[in-house]
């Protein structure tokens, strides 16, 4: 049997948790008088409005966020024998360029420092300080490739600042690709608060988590497509979060609407590049983490059952009962991968771990 394996599960390392609390615009963590034995943790866009009352502005934050013992507790209450911890969002992208550098070796050691603790069970992708400048990028993406539990980078949608179709991010993807290092895209900014509407105060994080983070996702993997950042980087590999977001789905009418382009007609960029199909089955792998079987089989259909990794979000979206036992966004995650591989099991393992262990190279 091939182990269980969580390839997108979060924590906010005790340097990071630092980082945070000692700050007062997002992100950030804090008290808030009216509540003042929770903490909450502010971070994403558009959370902080101050008309809405404390305790319903980001989300609590106990020690499951960064305390590792609470991880192996929940990897062992769910069956999980390995993960692999990323920072959760927004990782460095919003410190100073001159800051950035040096929190990024801090943080990443941390991370190590806290897999080392676990032999076997604990991996990482990185995290890149992305508001410096290349050389220093790229100077923690060779030191990253050194350290023991390090299998990869956790990167968002901004890059640079300007997108990952920026070409001044062609020295980061080299140094990416030349050291065999993953990229893990995964979403943070959403979209414009104002596709929310007026009444978007209403509808709690249904909006932003459920449509503004895959689209996110879309639209940044089909902007590097776009880029011909593949048809420079063949080698580049590339795991999306939440299933690739709407990409899988997309794909075809993203083909289509390429082909039928005028404007990338002319410029000859409709013929010598390598199509979505193709990058979707060598440079991108996808996370399991969609809950239901329509977006798995999704995914199936669009990278293949070998290109997909199980993942939970953990510790985002806990249960919302104090007294429940197991995690149902988890449980909805294993049973979609039951019945899409109903009586083949081989390829369930595969999607259970056995992926991971391959392509992250998981043998201790
Ligand atoms: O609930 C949330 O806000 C999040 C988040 O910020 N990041 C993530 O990975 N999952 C859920």
């Amino acid at each position: 049997m091939a182990p269980i394996v969580d390839i997108h599960t979060h924590v906010y390392p005790p340097k990071y948790m630092e980082l945070l609390r000692s700050r007062t615009t997002v992100p950030y963590v804090r008290e808030f008088p009216d509540a003042p034995d929770s903490s909450r943790l502010i971070i994403l866009p558009g959370e902080d409005d101050p008309s809405m009352p404390s305790t319903s502005r980001g989300r609590p934050i106990g020690s499951e966020y960064f305390d590792i013992k609470q991880k192996i507790a929940f990897m062992d209450q769910h069956k999980i024998d390995k993960s692999v911890i990323s920072l959760a969002n927004p990782w460095l992208d919003f410190l100073p360029a001159e800051e950035a550098g040096q929190k990024a070796v801090e943080i990443n050691n941390d991370v190590n420092e806290q897999c080392e603790l676990y032999p076997g069970r604990l991996y990482f992708f990185g995290t890149l300080p992305l508001s410096s400048d290349t050389d220093t990028i790229v100077k923690e993406i060779e030191r990253l490739s050194t350290l023991k539990r390090a299998r990869g980078v956790i990167l968002g949608t901004s890059g640079l600042g300007s997108g990952l179709d920026d070409p001044k991010l062609d020295p980061v993807y080299a140094a990416l690709q030349k050291h065999n290092q993953l990229i893990f895209l995964h979403p943070h900014y959403g979209l414009p608060t104002s596709v929310y509407g007026p009444r978007a105060s209403e509808y709690g994080h249904v909006l932003p988590l459920a449509m503004g983070f895959p689209l996110e996702t879309t639209i940044a993997v089909t902007r590097m497509l776009l880029s011909g950042v593949w048809d420079r980087f063949t080698g580049l590999n590339v795991l999306l979060a939440h299933s690739g977001g709407t990409l899988p789905f997309l794909a075809g009418r993203i083909e289509s609407c390429i082909l039928h382009d005028g404007h990338l007609k002319a410029h000859g960029k409709t013929e010598k590049r390598r199509d979505i199909w193709e990058i979707l089955k060598t440079n991108i792998y996808l996370d399991a983490v969609v809950y239901s079987t329509v977006g798995l089989n999704a995914a199936i259909e669009a990278s293949g059952a070998d290109r997909l990794l199980f993942g939970t979000d953990h510790p985002f979206f806990p249960p919302l009962e104090a007294d429940a036992m197991e995690w149902h966004s988890v449980n909805a995650n294993y049973t979609a991968i039951s019945k899409s591989f109903s009586g083949e099991d081989e390829k369930a393992q595969g999607v259970l771990g056995g992926n991971a262990v391959r392509i992250l190279k998981l043998e201790d």
